[in-house]
């Protein structure tokens, strides 16, 4: 039988964002494969959605809308109508509204889709005519943007696929093998030319084992790396003096920044070979084309805005930007000149003029850091937190000092509205309980943020019991809440419309037919971006090595090396009780907390484990296999340990996300994890996170 497939695309939180093809057989997914048109993704599937169907059956799917009907986090609940919740859920908002007023109401979203309908959409539309509490979503990137934003304006990357033109590549704080899979063919293809890859990394990666070359710092230290290598280059004359002179601004001060990070010097803070040091520096200026992939791990650290800080000026002092296999990726999604504005529609908001979702910092209406959701629902006040809406996101697994977001969730007059795929640790903490559709059986449009393809998801099946995207709940909320604008009337396919209507040459001939029919398309960006120092997006078009931008918002007017709080450089007493720095990366099977409820991929993941060196394992009596408590001052769980050379002393390592439900205390890694936020933009801080650890009784 020949099968015809449906052209879709993966909505996950993933750099790749892959053109997929679905298959359906009387009205059910029966397999997916990747669509092999894709020059990009290639017809290749990750091994976490290769067999999508797994997910969309799963015994964990929610059917129908719910009411709790026992103590708040048993999970315990009763069926009832669409209608019946959404004006149970519209009824608790209106009193709240007019006793409290809008900012007493909170949504909580993350990256469930990357939809620009079902999460960019759904993010503005109603909360901005509601006028209720912004939500800064930080979790993932937010110190990036801000250090990079400094020195390159967050202008976007190069193109993935250039990478197999490149000479030497630096894979710096990204476990690719596991995390953007994709661009694997193309650094091997530039491999099999010479080219050298370079990993480097706290701890010895898939990624690592297939580069020619691993480099092992201290966590967090990067950024002293970045400038000693720079000082290195400048002080051999290695730097392209005619593109620094016109393509940025303040570069002989950041030549003296830099000289105060002499190779000796580095080498001490980063515990590297200061000669590793020097010949990494005179290797990536001389063996060019050579190209950065910056990964967001490092963004998670305390320090991580000054840290992508000093990493974002290198391209500029080799003037490496704008030539074939040459520059720098960190994230491509500024790239995509959709109608933004169009489609959370900012305008909506009583505050006229207030932007929207993509944008921190601002007071009205009042912003609430996802990052510190516990303490948010524990200690706003005027007005407190009555009411959260949860939707494309599992706070209760992802959001750091999970003991805290707990305690949050538990409180006796918060109304907690989940809308979900699965019965997640947050869905069990939900009042009313909604299903949400999965990225096969509704439509939406995909940008990314690790290529340059748009891709159209398209449904393959129909909705699974009664369950609705999140759009056309919102649209149905909005509507009982009793506002009238138009915009609630938008289909799914208008707001796609809407998105595409841009004069941007980048979208030239880029229409929702043309979607249709191949699926993606390439944004028609020019063969090499940045080419003659053009495109950068800080205030003087240029990159900006010294900073009045971040001048104004407190900072050094010059990059510099911070060491990270929780760091024995930083806190030597903590570090004392708790000398060990545990990172909490992605894991190769699941992704955040998605998909770690899967029976094939859970296996994959074997058990809730920790990597920790031999010599720390020796000295508190630890062997290959045994179970440990992880502990620190903010919670305690218990993972079983792996002990080997892939991490050095005083550095664990523990893949990420399982789900609370699944330890028998409750509890994941994230219980040991700090909702301290980073020096700039507010962002996360999982892999500054020192603990403790001993070996359990049986
Ligand atoms: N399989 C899988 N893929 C994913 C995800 C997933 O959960 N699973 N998550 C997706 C999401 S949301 C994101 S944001 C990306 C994240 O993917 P990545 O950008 O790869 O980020 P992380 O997984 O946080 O960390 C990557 C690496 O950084 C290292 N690292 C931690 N601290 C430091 C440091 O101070 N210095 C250096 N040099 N390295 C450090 C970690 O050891 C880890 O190997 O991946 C996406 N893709
Ligand atoms: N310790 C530690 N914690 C981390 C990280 C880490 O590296 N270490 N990574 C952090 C990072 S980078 C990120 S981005 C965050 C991610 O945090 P989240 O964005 O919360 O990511 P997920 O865990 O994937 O949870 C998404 C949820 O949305 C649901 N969902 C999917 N599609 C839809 C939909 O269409 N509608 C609705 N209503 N729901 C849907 C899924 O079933 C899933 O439960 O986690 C962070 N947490
Ligand atoms: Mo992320």
């Amino acid at each position: 039988m020949t099968r015809i497939p449906i052209k879709t695309a993966c909505p996950h939180n993933c750099p790749d964002t892959c053109s997929m093809f679905a298959y359906v057989e009387e009205g059910k997914l029966v397999g997916v494969a990747g669509n092999p048109d894709n020059p990009y993704t290639r017809g290749n599937l990750c091994r976490k959605v290769a067999h999508y169907e797994e997910r969309v059956y799963s015994p964990d799917r929610l059917m129908y809308p719910m009411r709790r009907t026992r103590k708040r986090g048993e999970g315990k609940f009763e069926r009832i109508s669409w209608d019946e919740a959404i004006s149970e859920i519209t009824d608790r908002w209106k009193a709240i509204l007019s006793e409290s007023g809008a900012e007493a109401i909170l949504p909580y979203s993350y990256s469930g889709t990357l939809g620009v309908v079902n999460m960019n959409a759904c993010d503005g539309r109603l909360w901005n005519r509601m006028g209720a509490s912004r939500l800064l979503r930080n979790i993932c990137s937010a110190a990036a943007i801000a250090g990079d934003g400094y020195v390159n304006g967050w202008a976007g990357g190069i193109d993935p696929e250039d990478f197999a033109n490149s000479k030497f590549i630096i894979v710096w704080g990204m476990n690719l093998s596991s995390t953007n899979v994709h661009i694997m063919p193309f650094i091997k293809e530039a491999q099999s030319k010479g080219a050298t890859v370079v990993v480097i990394d706290p701890f010895q990666t898939r990624t690592a084992n297939s580069a020619d070359w691993f480099i092992q710092p201290k966590p967090g230290t990067d950024g002293a790396l970045a400038l000693g290598m720079a000082h290195v280059i400048f002080s051999e004359g290695l730097h392209d003096e005619a593109w620094l002179e016109q393509h940025s601004i303040g570069w002989q001060e950041f030549r003296e920044r830099c000289a105060e990070f002499p190779p000796e010097r580095v080498a001490q803070i980063t515990g590297l070979d200061s000669n590793d040091i020097v010949t990494l520096a005179r290797r990536y200026a001389t063996e060019t084309p050579s190209a950065l992939r910056v990964g967001y791990g490092l963004n998670r650290t305390a320090s991580g805005g000054s840290l992508i800080r000093a990493i974002s000026c290198l391209p500029a002092v080799i003037g490496a930007w704008g030539k074939s296999g040459s520059g720098m990726l960190l994230s491509n999604s500024p790239h995509f000149p959709l109608n933004w504005s169009g489609v959370s529609r900012p305008d909506l908001h009583p505050a006229e003029g207030e932007p929207s979702c993509q944008d921190y910092g601002r007071s009205i209406p009042r912003a609430i850091n996802m990052n510190e959701i516990g303490k948010a629902l524990l200690e706003t006040q005027d007005p407190p937190i009555r009411a959260v809406y949860v939707y494309n996101s599992n706070p209760l697994a992802v959001a750091p000092n999970s003991n805290l977001v707990r305690k949050g969730f538990e409180r006796d007059d918060l109304f907690v509205v989940v809308h979900e795929q699965m019965m997640s640790d947050t869905a069990r903490y939900a009042d009313i309980l909604l299903p949400a559709t999965s990225q096969m059986e509704h439509l939406d449009l995909l940008r990314a943020y690790g290529h340059l393809y748009l891709n159209l998801c398209t449904p393959a099946i129909a909705p699974l019991g009664e369950s609705r995207p999140n759009i056309e709940v919102l649209n149905a909320l909005a509507k009982a809440m009793g506002y009238t604008d138009p915009v609630f009337d938008d289909t799914a396919e208008q707001i796609i419309h809407t998105a595409l209507q841009s004069e941007h040459p980048y979208l030239e001939g880029i229409t929702y037919e043309h979607l249709q029919e191949h699926g993606f398309a390439k944004l028609r960006t020019p063969s090499n971006l940045f080419a003659e120092g053009k495109g950068f997006r800080t205030p003087s078009g240029k990159v900006e090595f010294t900073s009045e931008a971040a001048v104004r918002d407190g900072f050094d007017r010059l990059p510099n090396y911070l060491p990270p709080a929780e760091s024995e450089e930083a806190d030597p007493e903590l570090a004392a009780q708790f000398p060990i720095n545990l990172l909490s990366p992605a894991a190769h099977h699941f992704l955040n907390s998605t998909f770690s409820n899967l029976d094939s991929l859970k296996k994959g993941e074997k058990l809730p484990r920790i990597w920790i060196n031999t010599l720390d394992a020796e000295a508190r009596g630890v062997n290959e296999g045994d179970w440990v408590k992880v502990w620190n001052g903010r919670g305690e769980v218990r993972l079983q340990a792996v002990v080997g050379e892939k991490v050095k002393s005083g550095v664990a390592w523990s893949p990420s996300l399982w789900w609370h439900s699944d330890s028998p205390e409750g509890g994941n890694v994230n219980s040991l994890t700090s909702d301290r936020l980073t020096d700039m933009g507010g962002g996360s801080t999982f892999h500054t996170n020192l603990v403790q650890f001993a070996r359990l009784e049986a």
